[in-house]
């Protein structure tokens, strides 16, 4: 099932609930009850609800629990590739050699202007790493493509007028090793 079909389903999940809600409330008006009694059943089925609830959330969330997809970046990594990137309002000027895969690269990230988003996506638009392009500070990611390939840099926070179309894309070359 794709991504698009399971949000789907939920979705029909959902309304159908509602309905079936809604049905059985309109099913029950007229009948005549102690309001007594009517006001424990409603917070015994409150409990159930509200308890069934988190109950799911703890489930779904330990369920949908990923690695988180980026390297960590907190200590100095050494790499052998380095791409001084610049982001400008509405481009990016990336001074780059072929890059290539299996190796390290630290990309060194500012902006020319004001903040915007370094976002690498792979050909599927998968995200593969993201930093911040601040003017005046230079952020440092460093990543290792596994593939080569066609690469895209989008940016991540909303620039200006032409935000969407600040779209780089690049090449990964194989490796030396790969090569031979
Ligand atoms: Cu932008």
């Amino acid at each position: 099932m794709s991504f698009q079909d399971s949000i789907w389903l939920t979705t029909l999940v959902g309304i159908t609930g509602v309905a079936l809600v809604f049905l059985y409330v309109i099913s029950q008006s007229g009948r005549q009850e102690e309001p007594s009694a009517v006001q424990a059943r409603a917070y015994a089925l409150r409990r159930w609800v509200f308890g069934g609830l988190i109950a799911l959330g703890v489930v779904v969330t330990g369920a949908s629990l990923r690695p988180f997809p980026i390297a960590p970046q907190h200590t100095l990594q050494p790499a052998p590739q380095v791409i001084r990137v610049v982001g400008h309002q509405w481009d990016w000027q990336v001074d780059s050699g072929p890059i290539q895969a299996g190796i390290p690269v630290a990309f060194e990230v500012t902006s020319a202007d004001v903040n915007h988003g370094f976002g690498i996506y792979d050909a599927d638009g998968h995200l593969l790493g993201q930093s911040q392009a601040m003017p005046g500070v230079t952020n440092r990611l460093v990543h290792t493509f596994t593939q080569p390939g066609k690469y895209r840099i989008l940016c991540l926070e909303y620039c200006g007028l032409a935000h969407h179309g600040m779209i780089l894309e690049f090449d990964v070359v194989a490796g030396a090793e790969e090569q031979s």
